[in-house]
């Protein structure tokens, strides 16, 4: 059996059975009353969540099964010493609770890479229906939604499976799922950029490297970049909206691949992943509006109290949960100054962290002004030749269906239930309340 699913059975039946005796004996206890400013501000800070791949802290941001991301970048096993962690490592982390020995991260190499061979080609010929003008993230969903005639867990529902195995198909299909994504990426990434000119994946690899050597990049500089994007975008907790999306669905049985492909959807938003893309559409107009890409603070003042005058977001910047600087900004800007402290644009990005929370405060309703992980990512990888912005939102998608595929298979093993929250009309809260018009 697979080594990976057999520690899976093995840890997982015991905290399924946990679960089921604490509700059995507490269930009907109180864990948090609701305010109307919650309903209405999209249901921040409600507790109605249960997700053991990562826990986000406000004040000191996320950790992986208890692991903060400096802890993960030098115990997590890598190819080399001085290199990034694999993110083979953090998926076996999130998915067993435990930190992985190498031989079995290389385990997950080795199975992502023969299991990355059987993308139908259905699904080509579906990405290649869209025009090539089509965002990278409608190509990116579409792909993956043709990739769900391959479900094992449709055909085992359809078969009649016994609800408490599920989980065993939901692993199947997600692990071919993550397997390919990185093929579906670098398809995308060559047809709409570099003419159709694709890239044959090398199963010699790992899976953050064979993205990068499918999109075209061979040097271990990128490699080592790519690693660590993947690493940092995995997850966080269970209530951003790629997440809670992907689970949502989940509960109705739905497929992995219909699952993922509406949490991708949720992804595409500007105000979630697709503010990686922002953010360089942002320092693009400063740099062209202010003529200059070595501006003073003086002129990213200016230009960052414009964008709030038009009614519009400063890209990159606050958090829904976070209330400082997020960790991965923090790391990435680290990987920044050590390798490349003199880029362009990490200097750039390091003169608006300067300008742009002070801003983003002196308007008195910003939660968070500190920078989160979209304020750099897009800097980062432009500056290592990754120019083109509409693909950056893509690769954040791959990255994520490490943390929120690794709970859809935990979905399963707890048999979490049907999600249904309850909603009432305007007058219902206006009563609620006591509030007359
Ligand atoms: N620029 C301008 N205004 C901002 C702002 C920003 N970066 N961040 C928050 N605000 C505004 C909100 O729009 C809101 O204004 P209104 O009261 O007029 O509606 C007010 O400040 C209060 O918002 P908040 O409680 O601080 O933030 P939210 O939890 O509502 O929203 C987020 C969080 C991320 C959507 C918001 O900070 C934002 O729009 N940031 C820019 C987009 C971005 O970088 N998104 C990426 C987040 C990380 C990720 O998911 O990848």
């Amino acid at each position: 059996m697979d080594l990976v699913k057999k520690r899976l059975q093995e840890v997982g039946s015991p905290r399924a059975e946990l679960l089921k005796k604490m509700v059995r004996e507490h269930g009907g206890k109180v864990i948090q009353e609701v305010t109307l400013d919650q309903v209405v501000s999209g249901m921040k800070g409600i507790v109605a969540l249960l997700t053991d791949s990562s826990k986000l802290d406000p004040a000191e941001g996320i950790r992986f099964r208890g692991h903060s991301i400096p802890e993960l970048r030098s115990r997590l096993p890598k190819i080399n010493e001085d290199g990034e962690p694999l993110p083979e490592g953090l998926f076996y982390l999130m998915l067993i609770g435990e930190l992985p020995e190498k031989s079995q991260v290389d385990y997950i190499s080795k199975e992502w890479a023969r299991r990355a061979q059987g993308i139908p080609s259905h699904v080509f010929d579906v990405i290649n229906a869209l025009p090539k003008s089509s965002h990278p993230m409608i190509q990116f969903n579409t792909a993956i939604l043709a990739m769900s005639t391959e479900s094992h867990f449709r055909r085992a529902y359809m078969d009649g499976m016994d609800k408490k195995d599920y989980w065993d198909p939901m692993y199947e299909g997600v692990m071919d799922l993550i397997s390919r994504l990185p093929i579906i990426a670098a398809y995308i990434y060559r047809r709409v950029f570099f003419n159709d000119d694709h890239i044959d994946m090398d199963p010699s690899l790992d899976w953050a490297g064979n993205l990068a050597h499918m999109m075209g990049y061979e040097s271990e500089e990128v490699k080592r970049l790519m690693r660590l994007y993947m690493v940092l975008h995995a997850d966080h907790e269970g209530g951003n909206v790629s997440a809670h999306t992907t689970h949502l669905v989940g509960t109705a049985l739905s497929n992995p691949y219909y699952s993922f492909a509406a949490g991708m959807n949720g992804l595409a938003g500007p105000l979630h992943g697709m503010a990686n893309q922002e953010v360089m559409m942002w320092l693009e107009r400063l740099i062209k509006e202010i003529g200059t890409a070595d501006p003073t603070r003086e002129q990213i003042k200016a230009y960052a109290i414009a964008t709030l005058e038009k009614g519009r977001v400063i890209p990159g910047y606050g958090h829904a949960v976070l209330r400082k600087t997020d960790p991965r900004f923090s790391e990435q800007l680290d990987f920044a100054n050590k390798y490349i402290p003199d880029a362009p644009l990490i200097k750039l990005v390091r003169t608006i962290y300067e300008v742009v929370p002070e801003v983003l405060l002196s308007t008195g309703k910003v939660k968070n002004p500190w920078p989160n992980v979209d304020a750099i990512s897009g800097s980062l990888l432009s500056s290592y030749g990754i120019k083109e912005y509409p693909i950056y939102t893509v690769l954040f998608g791959v990255s994520r269906a490490l943390g929120v595929l690794s709970s859809l298979i935990w979905d399963r093993i707890y048999g979490m239930g049907l999600e249904r929250p309850t909603s009432h009309t305007l007058e219902w809260y206006m009563d609620k309340v006591n509030f007359k018009a």
